[in-house]
């Protein structure tokens, strides 16, 4: 297939382009012009809430306007699909402003109506003016907020040992590898609406096995031996399979709340593929369990005080967690409160953790190239932080351009400043480096070494690989179809030069849709990098392979079952955290 790849430096897209999408799944928003938040920042974080609203407990007798229990759930099922992404299930405030009753009775019903009605400058959609809420829905919710925000249950350990089933216990499980797959170079694609996985054969591209996990599935990640693969969903299911078995499969699951984002496997030397540790969104904890079982052992709440105007957050949600290679810790990324957590798991029943202030709201991060350092986004600070995990210390809290989203981020070796740690962003078109040196390079370290620009806004993933010359870009939730369906690549070596773009979503030739082209990832040996192209859940999506080198069309995975994809984990690179 011949289509010419170009070169030419697309700037400011996010910021002109007011373009409505179909998106997967079907929701969609006008944007107001003068908005503050942007459509890509609206898209990302308004996803429907994992949490059942038939769950809740609700405070329907409370003070607020009169509404009729039918009215109540109406409204209530409302705010946990469109509002609790942005607000939070208890209304707090996190992206979106708090919405406690303190506050929503004062403003009353005529003025809630407006807002809802017609949006704010500084990020709420209009949801009237755009036909998303008819006006009795939009009455409906002003009354709604003025009452207390219904309560989702907590979820114990009884809870969780309720969904919790062992399949093949470890003794019934295959003393030696079953299959002849090269598992290093397996490949995990979240099949986001489809609540699967596809375990693909990254020599091969062949499907091995496509298995059911939780709702709308989010990310993978391997133990440090790399048998076990885990799978999380947005519902808080977790599946453990066992990359052994003859077809790998599910092996244990377990419920660990009702919303989730996050797990992580114990790396430390010694304690490789003992524990998983899995954060929930709700209710707001993590909970640390048995490597090769699930079994849960210790659940901690994150609930505390903000590390800004030191106040009580209810519901502080776990975000990104990475496990330690210099002691047996996780690291876990606290988003409310700002407070990253390393959680020693030498002693479960005498727990002991560290608690590091850093900023608001902690998100996605990874480890510079030494794994000694972990950088993080703070997204709403629009700020770096920076972890000394020998040392348990923060080391900086580096500014950047709005909205980072690094991914786990991407390391390579600058020419001038040595090495470096790079995130895109949501916000802006930029691509930030940071010196992540501080022994060779003290000048450069964590600091903003250079800035490049990309496409445009809407940047989710940014990927290198130590054997590369490449730094992938993408940008699926930018509103121009231009930069969402292709990839910006750099030369490492010639940063000053343009970009070169590659037309990712029409190599893939696979019809109508979005067609948004999604993260980067390496195969093993760092000489192939594939990309998502995520269409609408009932329209054809594929796998798109690039030969690294020369980057050009390799390869595209297409298959009835690639419903969605998103996320793509190869072993290797995961186990070794290797970006
Ligand atoms: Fe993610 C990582 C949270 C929407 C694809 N996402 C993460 C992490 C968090 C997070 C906390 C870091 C996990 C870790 O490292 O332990 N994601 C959230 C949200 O709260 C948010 C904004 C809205 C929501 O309701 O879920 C959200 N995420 C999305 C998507 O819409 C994406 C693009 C598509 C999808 O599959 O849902 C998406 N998120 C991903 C991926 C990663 C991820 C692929 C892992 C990247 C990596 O390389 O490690």
């Amino acid at each position: 297939m011949k289509i010419p790849t170009t070169t030419l430096a697309r700037t400011g897209r996010l910021a002109t382009a007011l373009i409505f999408l179909v998106l997967p799944p079907a929701t969609t928003w006008a944007q107001k012009p003068g908005h503050g938040t942007s459509e890509s920042e609206k898209r990302y974080e308004g996803a429907p809430s994992g949490v059942d609203p038939g769950a809740t407990k609700d405070m329907i007798a409370t003070e607020g306007p009169a509404m009729t229990k039918a009215e109540f759930a109406e409204a209530k099922q409302i705010f946990f699909e469109r509002c609790a992404g942005c607000h939070g299930v208890l209304r707090k405030g996190a992206t979106g402003k708090p919405l406690t009753t303190d506050i929503t009775r004062q403003r009353g019903t005529v003025a809630l109506k407006a807002f809802i009605t017609y949006g704010s400058p500084a990020g709420m959609p209009n949801w009237g003016t755009s036909g998303d809420l008819t006006e009795s829905q939009i009455d409906l919710m002003a009354r709604y907020l003025q009452h207390e925000p219904p309560q989702p249950p907590e979820w114990g350990k009884a809870e969780m040992e309720g969904t919790w089933k062992v399949l093949v216990p470890p003794e019934k499980r295959p003393g030696k590898k079953l299959n002849d797959y090269n598992i290093d170079n397996i490949f995990s694609v979240t099949l986001r609406d489809a609540g699967q996985v596809a375990l693909i054969d990254g020599d091969t591209k062949k499907i091995i096995n496509v298995v059911n996990t939780g709702y709308a599935v989010h990310i993978s990640r391997l133990s440090a031996s790399g048998r076990y693969l885990y799978v999380i969903g947005r519902d808080a299911k977790i599946n453990l399979i066992d990359l052994w078995m003859k077809t790998p499969d599910t092996v244990a699951t377990i419920k660990i709340g009702m919303e989730a984002r996050s797990v992580e496997t114990s790396k430390y030397k010694g304690y490789e593929d003992r524990y998983a540790i899995a954060g929930s969104y709700w209710p707001p904890q993590y909970v640390i369990m048995n490597g090769d079982t699930l079994e849960p052992k210790q659940i901690v709440s994150t609930r505390g005080m903000t590390v800004d105007t030191q106040e009580f957050h209810p519901e502080p949600r776990v975000a990104a967690i990475v496990a330690s290679h210099e002691h047996p810790e996780f690291i876990v990324n606290v988003k409310e409160t700002g407070k990253i957590l390393l959680v020693n798991y030498e002693d479960l029943n005498n727990l002991s953790v560290t608690t590091i202030p850093a900023a608001r709201y902690l998100h996605d991060g990874g480890w510079d190239a030494s794994h000694r350092y972990f950088l993080t986004a703070a997204n709403k600070s629009d700020k770096v932080a920076v972890v000394d995990s020998k040392k348990r210390k923060l080391v900086a809290l580096v500014d950047v351009s709005k909205i980072p989203h690094p991914g786990r981020g991407a390391n390579f070796i600058h020419s001038k400043y040595g090495p470096v740690w790079a995130t895109s962003a949501l916000g802006n078109d930029h691509i930030t480096l940071i010196g992540t040196d501080p022994k060779e390079h003290p000048q450069s370290a964590w600091k903003v070494v250079q800035t490049l620009q990309g496409q445009g806004g809407g940047s989710l993933f940014i990927k290198t690989h130590p054997k590369s010359r490449n730094l992938w870009v993408d940008t699926p939730l930018n509103p121009d179809p231009g930069a969402s369906q292709s990839v910006a690549v750099f030369d490492i070596r010639h940063l000053d030069k343009a970009f070169t773009v590659l037309p990712i979503a029409q190599w893939a030739d696979v019809g109508d849709g979005p067609k948004r082209v999604v993260q980067p990832e390496y195969n093993k040996a760092g000489d192939e990098v594939w990309f998502s192209v995520w269409n609408g859940k009932t329209q054809e999506s594929a796998l798109v392979v690039v030969d690294d080198k020369s980057r050009k069309l390799k390869r595209v995975i297409k298959d009835a079952r690639l419903v969605t994809p998103t996320g793509k984990f190869n072993v290797y690179n995961t186990v070794h955290d290797i970006y």
